[in-house]
């Protein structure tokens, strides 16, 4: 399918060409999201019978849901960026913001579980490009990462998007992350308004700012 806007290879939902895919398995889920992994399809039943419930509940506590300070002791305790610096507690509030579907500003127990893929994907694609793992890629090296994933963008928005995301002429993994969750869930705000699946949307001001701030 010809998108104009998005991917060319079915874009957004679609496993990423170029990505590492051994150990993975992706599956297309609702929405156009993707299971990961160990949790193939979408998840039903007693969490109580997951592996990754008891973690959950040990790190979301009393109120049962996982805020951003809780995501970031938890990210950095599982060693999820493996040597890479922790994430900052800014990248682990667009996480929840991206992810956080049933809008309680927390991770739920499904949301925590998508989360999980995806980083697991992001980090698989970050390392593949970072062969020195001097924990940080080259600007070139950001741009063929986000083009594999499937977003058709200009050079000229992808170059805006390096300028924001790197240090000194260089793309941390903790970016890394915030970049493609933002990217993500702002593909994913664009396309629910898209009706006509053209690449092209009004948004009134109020809305604009909604979709762009709250993430
Ligand atoms: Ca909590
Ligand atoms: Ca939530």
């Amino acid at each position: 399918m010809s998108y104009p806007g998005y991917g060319g290879h079915g874009g957004y939902g679609a496993p990423m060409p170029g990505a590492p895919t051994h150990g993975m398995q992706m599956v297309a889920g609702p929405g156009g999201y993707q299971a990961y992994g160990a949790y193939p399809g979408s998840f039903s039943g007693a969490p109580v019978n997951d592996p990754m419930w008891s973690y959950f509940t040990a790190v979301a506590g009393q109120d049962g849901e996982i805020d951003s300070e809780e995501l970031q002791r938890c990210l950095t305790q599982t060693g999820i960026s493996g040597s890479y610096s922790p994430f900052s507690i800014e990248t682990c509030r667009i996480m929840i913001a991206m992810l956080d579907r049933d809008m309680t500003s927390k991770m739920g127990f499904n949301e925590f579980k998508e989360l999980f893929g995806a980083l697991n994907v992001w980090k698989q694609n970050f390392m593949m490009f970072d062969q020195d793992r001097s924990g940080a890629v080259e600007p070139h090296e950001m741009s063929q990462a986000v083009l594999s994933m499937g977003y058709r963008i200009s050079a000229q928005t992808l170059n805006g998007i390096l300028k924001r995301y790197s240090k000194n002429g260089r793309i941390f993994f903790d970016d890394y992350v915030a970049c493609c969750v933002k990217l993500q869930a702002l593909t994913e705000t664009f396309k629910r308004r898209d009706n006509m699946q053209q690449g092209v949307v009004n948004f009134p001001y109020d809305d604009f700012i909604m979709c762009t701030m709250a993430i």
